[in-house]
């Protein structure tokens, strides 16, 4: 690929990048040996860059105000300075719009097939809708995402059909990862995000990694990576933070902050000005955003995207926002936090009304749209549904695939045992559900 460097190469320029810091170094002591006075007017430790002073003087953590909130619109949908009005096309404004209620849509019935026992999990995306589609929309179609769980409007942004999702949640044929893992752990390789995993945060550092492979490859891309509040508080966050800004990586870190971590509310979480206030001690350009406002989203993550490929460095975005739907299917959140905050939050601030209101003001949508759309989205989302309840399960010797590229001896000598096994017992396995392809 042009622009690639080879080994060879590559070697000569690190060595040759060796010699200059050497010599850089060099210079530097022997400045510092030559000019003590150095010293005296300013701290020249090799750890920092700062000032003397003689007050015993501890930083408090409440220094400032906390870093402000960018927003664009009011929760009534007005534009609050037309100079930040991201002016989009009408066809995109709509797209956004019908994106996010399809999500809204989706979760709304994937959530009550998980209640009927049709699926075995599921997690809503509820209230966080504007922080998916506004950042998606400012992004390259090609900038490589990897996502926590809670992203799925990433995904519909960028083509996911309805079948793929609903393929995943039901672990069916039609599912990418042969149904081997839990429903929303979703994956494609053709919209360029990475295959969702559980262990919080461990996404931090591969994007990491991926950025810096990205620089070398100097393809004009950036990488994008999603989390929330209570996975900023892992090991591998700090880890990802760190190697992002020391290896000069062009990474997007998109934090969603939505107030709780299943139950552990924020000021259980940290005790600083949330995640944006740690982006400066890494040496890394940082925003804070309305995340309910998808045109302040949008526009930070524009810049941030600039930012970031036009000078390989990392950006650190966190959009605060509020988790309106429980956790999981497997919570409940009325036992950790009150029935009428959620409603607030539901009533007053959220995405899909307020760019809806936008829509309405200039003209781009009204009510009958409104209905015909509504039921559109239920309709396509209810085929799709029932499509996917009628396809067969992958043949289960996809639990023995893909373990290594290659099966070893001992893995395939565990599948032949198991398929004698099931031949004999068959009527003890519910083997008609799933494909015979072993
Ligand atoms: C390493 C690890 N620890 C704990 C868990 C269990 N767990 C799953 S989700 C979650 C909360 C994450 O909260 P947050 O990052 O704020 O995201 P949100 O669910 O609010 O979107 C926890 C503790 C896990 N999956 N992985």
């Amino acid at each position: 690929m042009a622009g690639r460097l080879s080994w060879s190469a590559f070697n000569v320029a690190r060595r040759s990048f060796g010699q200059q810091l050497r010599g850089s170094q060099a210079q530097l002591i022997n400045s510092r040996t030559f000019s003590s006075a150095l010293g005296e007017e300013q701290p020249n430790f090799p750890g920092s860059r700062s000032k003397w002073t003689e007050k015993l003087e501890f930083v408090q953590p409440d220094l400032y105000d906390g870093i402000p909130v960018y927003r664009v619109m009011n929760r009534k949908g007005e534009i609050i300075d037309p100079a930040y009005d991201p002016k989009l096309e009408k066809d995109t404004l709509v797209k956004m719009y019908k994106r996010m209620t399809m999500l809204n849509t989706m979760d709304r019935i994937m959530y009550e097939s998980q209640r009927q026992g049709r699926i075995s999990f599921y997690m809503t995306n509820y209230g966080e809708e504007g922080t998916h589609i506004g950042s998606a929309a400012a992004l390259d179609d090609n900038d490589l995402v990897y996502g926590q769980y809670r992203e799925a409007g990433v995904l519909m942004w960028r083509g996911f059909s309805l079948d793929r999702f609903m393929n995943q949640c039901y672990g069916n044929e039609g599912d990418m990862g042969k149904g081997r893992q839990m429903p929303v752990h979703y994956g494609s390789t053709e919209h360029k995000f990475v295959t969702i995993s559980s262990p919080l945060a461990t996404q931090m550092p591969q994007a990491v990694g991926t950025a810096y492979a990205f620089k070398r490859a100097q393809n004009g891309l950036c990488v994008v990576c999603y989390f929330g509040e209570g996975t900023s508080s892992e090991g591998d966050a700090h880890a990802a933070f760190n190697f992002s800004a020391t290896l000069d990586c062009p990474i997007i870190f998109f934090c969603r902050n939505n107030g709780y971590a299943i139950s552990t509310p924020t000021s259980e979480q940290y005790r600083g000005d949330g995640v944006a206030a740690r982006g400066p001690a890494y040496g890394m350009a940082t925003i804070r955003v309305d995340g309910n406002d998808v045109f302040a989203v949008y526009n930070a993550t524009k810049a941030a995207r600039h930012l970031a490929v036009t000078e390989n460095r990392p950006v650190l975005i966190e959009a605060m926002t509020y988790r309106i739907g429980h956790h999981s299917t497997s919570d409940d959140s009325s036992a950790y936090r009150s029935v009428d905050e959620v409603r607030h939050w539901d009533s007053t601030q959220h995405p899909i009304a307020r760019l809806r209101a936008y829509l309405v003001q200039q003209g781009f949508w009204d009510e009958a749209q409104e209905k015909q759309w509504k039921d559109d989205c239920k309709r396509q989302v209810m085929q799709s549904f029932a499509r996917a309840e009628r396809r067969q399960k992958p043949g289960w010797k996809a639990l023995f695939t893909d373990v290594y590229d290659d099966m070893p001896d001992h893995l395939q000598e565990q599948f032949e045992y198991m398929k004698s096994h099931v031949d004999e017992y068959e009527d003890h396995y519910p083997t008609k559900h799933f494909a015979k392809d072993n």
